[in-house]
C-alpha cells in the first residue's frame, strides 16, 4: 500500500482564525485508526492518502459536506417542532448568525477532513427582504467564506440556488407559468452563480424540486420544458462569460415536492440534455435516494449516467425500504454500495464532481456529535466498499465471467452484427443454418456470492 502526503490534512486550524469560536471543542480531529479500533470517533477504513486504483481515496471521492442538512436541518417535520437547537441560531442578526454557522461548518469540516462543501445561496445566509438585500448579504458572507477557505484549504464542490422554498416558486421556478417568476428565478441563479464563481466552485447544480407539475389539467408541459431548457442555456452562457470552467449538473428526482418532476431519473435527464443541446456543458449528479424513489437502484442510475458519458457527481445518502419519500439517511449498506462502486470504478470515476453527503440526521439524533457519527459512517462505508470493489475487479473472476457472457459476439457473425453489417434476413438465414441456441446460465447467484465473499 503506497501513501502520499495529503495536502488538506495539513490544515492545523481548529479554532476560527478571526473569532476564536469553537463549537465542537470536545471533539478532536478524526484520525484513521484501522478496522480494529474501538474509538467511535475514528475512521476504520477511510484512510485519505491510501492509494487504491491508482489514486488516493480522498481524490476518488472528494467528500463534501451538505451545508443545508448539516448546519440547517433542525429536525422539524410535518408533525413536530425542531428537536435540534444549533448554538449559532441564538444570534439575532442574520449576518452574525451566518458567520457563526460558518465558523461551525469550517470547524466541523476541518476536524473531519472533509475537503469540500456544497451550498444553496440561502444556506449561506438567510434570504433578504428584497433581491438587493439578498445580494448584499451574499457579498458579505462570501467574503467571510473566502477567508475561511483560504485558511483551511477547504473548497466548494458545487453551489446552487434554492428555487423551491420561497412561496413565489409554488408553481415552479424556470418552469413557472408566470414569466415574472421565471425572471426572478433567473436573477437568483445569476447571484448564486456569482457566489459560486467567487468561491472558486468546481461545479454548479440544478435540482428542480418545483420544476414539474401537480396536475396536467392546468399545465402546458411541452412549453414548460422548453422554458427550462432556455433557462439552463442562459445560466450556462452567463457563467461561461464570467470565466466559469466547471461542469453543470442536473440532479434527477422523480417527485417530491412536485407530484411529477421533469428531471425524473437519469434516462430522462440524458434525453433532455441531448434534446436541448446541453451536452457540452451538463452532466448528472446522481442521488441514491432519488434513484430508489424513481423505482430504480442507485446502481442502475449510475450505469445510465456513465453509459451516456454524464456521470458527474454523487449525492450520497439512502432511503428507507418501507416508505416512499426522500428520507436522506446516511449510507450504511455495504453490499449495495460495493455494487455501486464496481460501476464507479468501471466508469473511471466521476467527471468533475465528488461525493456530497446530502444526508441528514434522524430527528431524534439531537447532539452535535451525531453529525460526526453520520459522516464518519458514510466515509468509512464508501472507503470499505471501494476497496472491496477494487479487489473484486482485480482479483476475482467477475470481470471475465461478465465478458464471457458476450463471448459469442466474437464469432465472425457476431462481430458483423455489432458492426451493423447484418440484416434481419441474415439473422433469419443464420438461425436456419445454426438451429436452436443452447441454453446458457446467467449465473446470478455465483456473481452475488463473489461480491459477498469480498465484503
Ligand atoms: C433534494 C435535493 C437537494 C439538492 C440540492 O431532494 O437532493 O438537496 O441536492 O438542491
Ligand atoms: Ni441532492
Ligand atoms: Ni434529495
Amino acid at each position: 500500500m503506497e501513501s502520499k502526503p495529503r495536502a488538506v490534512l495539513e490544515i492545523n486550524r481548529y479554532v476560527n482564525v478571526t473569532t476564536q469560536i469553537q463549537y465542537f471543542n470536545h471533539i478532536s480531529p478524526i484520525e484513521f485508526e484501522g478496522p480494529d479500533s474501538t474509538n467511535p470517533l475514528a475512521f476504520r477504513y477511510y484512510e485519505p492518502d491510501r492509494v487504491v486504483a491508482g489514486k488516493a481515496l480522498s481524490e476518488h471521492f472528494k467528500f463534501a459536506c451538505a451545508y443545508w442538512h448539516s448546519f440547517g436541518n433542525t429536525g422539524a417535520d410535518p408533525f413536530g417542532a425542531p428537536t435540534r437547537r444549533f448554538p449559532w441560531d441564538d444570534e439575532l442578526d442574520p449576518l452574525t448568525r451566518a458567520r457563526r454557522k460558518m465558523d461551525a461548518a469550517f470547524e466541523f469540516m476541518t476536524k473531519l477532513g472533509l475537503e469540500f462543501f456544497c451550498f444553496h445561496d440561502y444556506d449561506l445566509v438567510d434570504e433578504g427582504a428584497s433581491l438587493t438585500e439578498s445580494e448584499q448579504r451574499l457579498d458579505v458572507i462570501t467574503d467571510y467564506a473566502l477567508e475561511n477557505m483560504n485558511a483551511s484549504g477547504i473548497k466548494v464542490l458545487w453551489g446552487t440556488a434554492n428555487l423551491f422554498s420561497h412561496p413565489r416558486y409554488m408553481n415552479g421556478a424556470a418552469t413557472n407559468p408566470d414569466f415574472n417568476v421565471v425572471a426572478y428565478a433567473g436573477a437568483q441563479v445569476k447571484q448564486a452563480l456569482d457566489a459560486t464563481i467567487k468561491l472558486g466552485g468546481e461545479n454548479y447544480v440544478f435540482w428542480g424540486g418545483r420544476e414539474g407539475y401537480m396536475s396536467l389539467l392546468n399545465t402546458d408541459m411541452k412549453r414548460e420544458q422548453e422554458h427550462l431548457a432556455r433557462f439552463l442555456h442562459m445560466a450556462k452562457d452567463y457563467a461561461r462569460s464570467r470565466g466559469f470552467k466547471g461542469t453543470f449538473f442536473i440532479e434527477p428526482k422523480p417527485c417530491e415536492p412536485s407530484k411529477h418532476q421533469y428531471d425524473y431519473d437519469c434516462a430522462t435527464v440524458v434525453g433532455f440534455i441531448n434534446q436541448y443541446d446541453l451536452a457540452d456543458d451538463f452532466k448528472i449528479n446522481v442521488e441514491v435516494n432519488h434513484a430508489t424513489l424513481s423505482g430504480h437502484t442507485f446502481q442502475h442510475e449510475l450505469q445510465v449516467a456513465a453509459d451516456a458519458g454524464m456521470l458527474g457527481s454523487i449525492d450520497a445518502n439512502r432511503g428507507d425500504y418501507q416508505n416512499g419519500w426522500d428520507t436522506d439517511q446516511f449510507p450504511n449498506n455495504l453490499y449495495e454500495l460495493t455494487e455501486a462502486m464496481l460501476l464507479f470504478l468501471r466508469a473511471g470515476g466521476l467527471q468533475g464532481g465528488g461525493v456530497n453527503f446530502d444526508a441528514k440526521l434522524r430527528r431524534n439524533s439531537t447532539d452535535l456529535v451525531d453529525l460526526f457519527y453520520g459522516h464518519i459512517g458514510g466515509m468509512d462505508l464508501f472507503a470499505r466498499a471501494f476497496i472491496a470493489a477494487d479487489k473484486i475487479l482485480c482479483e476475482s473472476p467477475m470481470e471475465e465471467m461478465r465478458a464471457e457472457r458476450y463471448e459469442s459476439f466474437k464469432s465472425p457473425d457476431g462481430r458483423q452484427f455489432e458492426k451493423g453489417d447484418l440484416s434481419l434476413q441474415d439473422l433469419h438465414r443464420l438461425t436456419l443454418e445454426n438451429g436452436k441456441p443452447a441454453q446458457t446460465s446467467g449465473r446470478q447467484e455465483l456473481f452475488e456470492n463473489i461480491l459477498n465473499q469480498h465484503l
